[in-house]
């Protein structure tokens, strides 16, 4: 390894301990009472424990890389200028950080959520870690060091139709129009693949396209923290992400459509 790619494993490791430090912290709150607050509507939640989460988080990298920029959910969604535009990042080392992804999931018991942990290094994404706390499942991945399940590599499934594959996607929070046209993608899709999962995690969604598990996962108007890490660890996998046009995905496009390559040009075709 090169002296960048060495200082990046480092980056990786600690992104990982601090993952499963504030894991920890939010299995404390698990099937207590929460704070459950409002953000822009009903649907778009938010409890004291994103809030710690995110702390804890943004401590410990203050802490041990101080000269490293971070862009996180519950600190920076509510801005009106948050930078979500790649070319909007600042330059250097950069975290993205979701310190509870599937928010809705972890209100109601559902154990299908994730702390999400993305790099990047002037723009470009350098690393990537997922952790279901409850499952203790551990997805990451390093820019060209290839993508892992709990310590094992991981590549994209090997279904090359349509009809077999597997997809997920999600509904948005705050916009019950994309909403109705996404009903309409979901008949679709639904009627030309194996079949089509709800799951509420976007993050996972993209692990499990990384691990093989689902084939492919479309998704509108989600933000940078809820993708970051899982489009490095698709990449890694051998899968591949792109906006709806079919382009190398970048973190101001709206439409992100992931899936193991194979089923991509399909898949794009009857969603557009
Ligand atoms: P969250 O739990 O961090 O809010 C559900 O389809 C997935 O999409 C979750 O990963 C959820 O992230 C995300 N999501 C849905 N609507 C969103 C919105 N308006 N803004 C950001 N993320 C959203
Ligand atoms: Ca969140």
């Amino acid at each position: 390894m090169n002296e960048q790619e060495v200082y990046e494993h480092q980056i990786l490791l600690d992104a990982t301990r601090y993952a499963k430090e504030a894991g920890a912290l939010i299995l404390g709150f698990m099937k207590k009472p929460l704070q459950i607050q409002e953000k822009k509507n009903k649907s778009d939640l938010v409890t004291e424990v994103d809030v710690l989460s995110e702390l804890y988080l943004r401590d410990q990298i203050n802490r041990d890389y101080p000269d490293h920029w971070i862009l996180s959910e519950e600190t920076d969604g509510a801005k009106e200028e948050s930078p979500y535009a790649w070319g909007k990042l600042a330059p250097g080392y950069g975290w993205i950080i979701d310190p509870i992804d599937g928010t809705t999931n972890f209100i109601h018991g559902i154990s299908h959520f994730a702390i999400s942990i993305g790099i990047v290094k002037d723009g470009i994404l350098v690393c990537g870690i997922v952790y279901n706390p409850v499952t203790a499942d551990l997805y990451s991945a390093r820019k060209q060091g290839g993508a892992f399940f709990n310590g094992s590599p991981i590549q994209v499934a090997q279904e090359q139709e349509l009809s077999e594959a597997l997809l997920a996607t999600g509904f948005q929070a705050n916009d019950w129009h994309s909403n109705s046209v996404l009903v309409e993608q979901i008949r679709r899709m639904a009627g030309t693949s194996r079949n089509v999962r709800i799951n509420g995690a976007a993050s996972l969604d993209l692990c499990w396209v990384a691990s093989g598990k689902l084939t492919g996962f479309w998704h509108d108007g989600l933000y940078p923290w809820d993708v970051a890490a899982g489009i490095l660890i698709v990449q890694e996998a051998g899968g591949v992400v792109t906006n709806g046009a079919g382009l190398a995905f970048d973190l101001s496009d709206q439409r992100l459509i992931a899936s193991n390559l194979w089923i991509h040009n399909a898949f794009l075709s009857v969603l557009e």
